[in-house]
């Protein structure tokens, strides 16, 4: 297991009671097989629904199509099989709000025709204190109010557009919670009565922290739908479907969430006199982007893994399907912005770098024990951060770059070769003063430096110059 990795989703109030009608509600609690799974999953979150009448003879069935459809949505490799990436994103904690079924895409623009909207607090979690609560779902609303004309007062009494509350199982409305885990809570597009509703499920545990799930940026989330948002296919959206945990005090509205909010209610008017904001929220990295700089680069098993900022990207030499995922969705223990990055053929492992720690993966699991100094490594003291990596085959040495110079290590004896450090320029002609990230792959090495990046022969002879998207499928 790649560790935990959570789920959010939404509902619509629209087409509710079809909806209601017309799916199974509960998902299986209990161990089920992969199949099981995998259809009640789709049933609720991608409106698969079961052939009625005759059986149709089809060369595909619905199911490999939703499954196809679902591995899509999530930016999987499109395999149409229950894989075990796509089995674990099914079994990941989630919204409760549907993301492809017709009734979830929040089409026609569903709004408030107002822009001063209530809400009202019913209950309280118990796994928090009150004024923590208060205070994150008052943060959560300012997210969106931030960058919008929409306001959002308190009340303590009657009927607000948006009421909130904590459940557990059946709650009052068609869609039970399941336990712990799977979804965690759900909300109501724009809409009279329940329309704006978000609630949560007691059986989580809520905090203000890292640990269980941060209620701000659950709810958050959910106020999104509660506005009118749909999820987004973008994996550094809030309104990705997915629960990843992001420190709540630096949280800034990418500019996905920005771009979507805006387009239904436009900008904030009490900011710079209602111009778009002058510095819109983080960005996705974006593959096909000319200018993308890489953090890091390694192979794994046979996949290239391409590291940048709090993202990286997986891509398979059999596909030319390249997918993208938060560094904290796989293993929420490392840190963004990798420095270096390498696969060992020796001990089969792969090797992250930050700083003067290192971390040590065996397939996607982190190693226990780790991460390490990397004076473990036996590196002269004065490096303290190393900027790209790679394993030489040919050789058998690890070379680390840092600064402008590169040292070849014999990971056997934990030792840098005699006559090391070496300029860069001596060893790989042609690259420059400085290497951002390295990969060697069917014996060339690949050095990137900004937006460029040079083939290598494996007698390092400079080939040809790419861009440094060249794998990533642009
Ligand atoms: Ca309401
Ligand atoms: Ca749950
Ligand atoms: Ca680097
Ligand atoms: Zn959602
Ligand atoms: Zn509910």
């Amino acid at each position: 297991p790649r560790g935990t990795m959570k789920t959010l989703s939404a509902l619509l109030l629209l087409g509710l009671a079809a909806a209601a009608c017309s799916l199974p509600i509960a998902l299986p609690s209990t161990a089920k097989n992969d199949e099981e799974v995998a259809e009640a999953y789709l049933k609720r979150f991608f409106n698969l629904t079961t052939p009625e009448g005759p059986i149709q003879r089809r060369r595909i069935s619905p199911m490999t199509e939703k499954v196809r459809e679902m591995q899509r949505f999530f930016g999987l490799k499109v395999t149409g099989t229950l894989d075990s990436d796509t089995m674990q994103m099914m079994n990941k904690p989630r919204c409760g709000v549907p993301d492809v079924a017709q009734y979830s895409t929040f089409q026609g623009n569903i709004k408030w025709p107002k822009t001063s909207l209530t809400y009202r607090i019913e209950n309280y979690t118990p796994d928090m204190a009150v004024q923590d609560v208060d205070r994150a779902l008052e943060r959560a609303l300012q997210v969106w109010a931030k960058v919008t004309p929409l306001r959002f007062t308190r009340i303590y009494s009657g009927t607000a557009d948006i009421m909130i509350s904590f459940g557990a199982g059946v709650h009052g409305d068609y869609y039970p919670f399941d336990g712990p885990d799977g979804t965690l809570a759900h909300a109501f597009a724009p809409s009279e009565g329940i329309g704006g509703d978000a609630h949560f499920d007691e059986d989580e545990t809520f905090t203000s922290g890292s640990m269980g799930y941060n209620l701000f940026l659950v709810a958050a989330h959910e106020f999104g739908h509660s506005l009118g948002l749909s999820h987004s296919t973008d994996p550094g959206a809030l309104m990705f479907p997915v629960y990843s945990y992001v420190d709540p005090d630096t949280f800034s509205l990418p500019q996905d969430d920005i771009k979507g909010i805006q387009f239904l209610y436009g900008p904030n008017p009490d900011v710079d006199g209602g111009n778009p904001d002058p510095n819109p929220g983080p960005t996705t990295p974006n593959a096909c982007d000319p200018r993308l700089s890489l953090d890091a680069a390694t192979t794994l098993r046979g996949e290239k893994i391409l590291f940048k900022g709090s993202f990286f990207w997986r891509s398979f030499s059999q596909s030319s399907q390249v997918e993208q995922h938060r560094i904290k969705y796989f293993w929420p223990e490392l840190p963004d912005n990798i420095d270096a990055a390498y696969e060992s053929l020796e001990s089969d492992r792969v090797y992250l770098f930050k700083g003067n720690q290192v971390w040590a993966l065996f397939g996607y699991d982190i190693v226990q024990g780790y991460p390490k100094s990397i004076t473990t490594l036996g590196l002269p003291r004065s490096v303290t951060k190393i900027d790209a990596a790679v394993y030489d085959e040919q050789s058998r040495k690890a070379l680390f770059f840092t600064g402008n110079q590169i040292y070849s290590y014999d990971e056997a004896t934990r030792k840098v070769d005699q006559g090391f450090p070496k300029s860069i320029k001596d060893v790989f002609p042609g690259i420059g003063n400085k290497v951002d990230a390295a990969l060697q792959d069917r014996g060339f090495t690949y050095l990137f430096n900004g937006q460029y990046m040079m083939e290598y022969s494996y007698t390092r002879r400079a080939l040809r110059v790419l861009y440094t998207n060249y794998f990533l499928g642009c």
